[in-house]
């Protein structure tokens, strides 16, 4: 399957965590391929063509409608322009390598990494933030106008990057959203600090995580059930970075990225990051909300063999995210002219921690080019990094880039360890390029 149409693909899935046949690059049963189109996959499927699909019930399952399979672009996320959907239902969409170029991503590449389905509706005048649970002194409910007012507002260039970003690589393939390399971004938050409202809350002496609650919905329409309430140790809540936000790049947040409020925790896996904020709790205990438990967003205690099933026991919470880069520019498949230079440019980031060095290869890893690295704005915030290529002959190149964080690790350049769930994919981002 092509990477072009592998977002399309995806939207044939009811449930695209158990649709293992989706998953990119794996070799499936033909005959287990054959299943029928769900009704509303087929519905999904209808309005994206625009037309209904008369022989809909003849049609293989793994099958890309040749309408869609030419167009790059079959349906449009309004407020987003060039994003590779994933999934509609919960909506995952990811950036293009080459429209994450930007020093700082607008509001319109920024992917989109839903658990369910967002809030309808919407009234801002209403809306407001509850800080409450068993290690909070004073709980204490907000409006939105009372929480601009009453701290002082920050801004910072914050990295949130999902934990499965990458995912598509890992074999065996796991389960989820098949993110190549776009399930990241870099913007300006503004919003006011964690630590002034935990703070005016009052927190407990015995306090050691805290969680949050947003308003969008379960996929099974379950009011019963949350999609998704993770949360970060104390420790890293009361980072000066840790934000509540209500703006991304000097405007509202864009309503698939948590409007009218979210937090912004930076450098930590993305989902700790909770959108359509409605309510922190400041928890005794690990928060055991949805999918902080059992194998979501954890990752294996020690190395396993690719495949290994691992007790839930043997799981850690992903906390800083590893070194990573991206090579944004030129756009992976250019035809360069031998005779000139190219110049390469991306960006890096490393977690809690700063990226210190960054390379460039054209011959596969086996020779390095140190490249210009800007400092971060800020804490948190991506770096830029930019370099010079010379090719000696015509032919298929690939250009590799290679970050090193400020304690000396550096991105692998093949697969970093299995994982079930596939997260924490730092490998090198390699782009193609064709010498003339
Ligand atoms: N309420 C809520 N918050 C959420 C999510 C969600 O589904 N619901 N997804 C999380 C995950 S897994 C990620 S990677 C980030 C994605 O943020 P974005 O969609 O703004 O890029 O939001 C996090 N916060
Ligand atoms: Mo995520």
């Amino acid at each position: 399957m092509s990477k072009k149409t592998r977002g399309i693909h995806n939207l044939y899935a009811e449930d695209a965590e158990k649709a293992d046949w989706l998953v990119w690059g794996r070799e499936a049963d033909p005959i287990s391929r054959r299943g029928f189109l769900t009704k509303s996959s087929l519905l999904a499927m209808t309005a994206i063509v625009g037309a209904s699909i008369p022989f809909a019930k003849y049609m293989p399952s793994g099958l890309i409608p040749a309408a869609l399979a030419e167009s790059n672009d079959p349906f449009q996320i309004p407020g987003k322009d060039g994003l590779i959907i994933l999934n509609d239902r919960p909506l995952n969409a990811e950036t293009p390598p080459h429209l994450l170029d930007d020093d700082i991503t607008p509001a319109n590449r920024f992917f989109i990494r839903n658990n369910g389905i967002p809030p309808e509706n919407i009234d801002i005048n209403n809306w407001t933030l509850e800080i409450a649970g068993e290690s909070c002194e004073k709980p204490t409910t907000f409006t939105l106008a009372e929480l601009k007012q009453k701290f002082e507002n920050h801004t910072y260039q914050l990295t949130l990057e999902c934990g499965g970003n990458g995912r598509s690589e890992f074999n065996p393939p796991a389960s989820g959203n098949q993110w190549s390399v776009g399930a990241i971004g870099c913007a300006n938050w503004t919003g006011v600090k964690l630590k002034d409202v935990l703070n005016f809350c009052g927190i407990k002496s015995d306090a050691v995580y805290i969680g949050y609650y947003g308003a969008d919905t379960h996929t099974s329409g379950d009011p019963n059930k949350v999609p998704i309430s993770r949360g970060v140790p104390i420790s890293k809540a009361l980072e000066d970075e840790s934000l509540i936000a209500w703006a991304m790049n000097g405007e509202d947040l864009p309503f698939q990225n948590g409007y009218p409020l979210r937090m912004v925790v930076g450098g930590w896996p993305a989902s700790a990051s909770g959108k359509w904020l409605k309510k922190i709790v400041i928890r005794d205990q690990v928060h055991d909300g949805a999918k902080m438990t059992g194998k979501s967003y954890r990752v294996p205690r020690n190395p396993v063999a690719p495949g290994t099933r691992v007790p839930d026991e043997d799981m850690r919470i992903i906390e800083s995210m590893p070194v990573k880069s991206i090579v944004t520019f030129p756009k992976s498949g250019i035809i360069h002219e031998q005779a000139k230079s190219l110049a390469v440019r991306g960006h890096a980031w490393a977690g809690d921690l700063e990226v210190s060095e960054v390379y460039v290869s054209n011959d596969f890893g086996a020779s390095w080019k140190k490249a210009d690295l800007k400092t971060p704005v800020n804490r948190l915030a991506w770096q830029h990094w930019n370099a010079t290529l010379e090719f000696p002959k015509t032919g298929y190149y690939e250009v590799w880039a290679r970050a090193v964080d400020s304690q000396g690790r550096s991105q692998p350049m093949v697969l970093p360890g299995w994982n079930p769930k596939g997260y924490l994919n730092n490998a090198c981002h390699r782009i193609a390029v064709q010498v003339v």
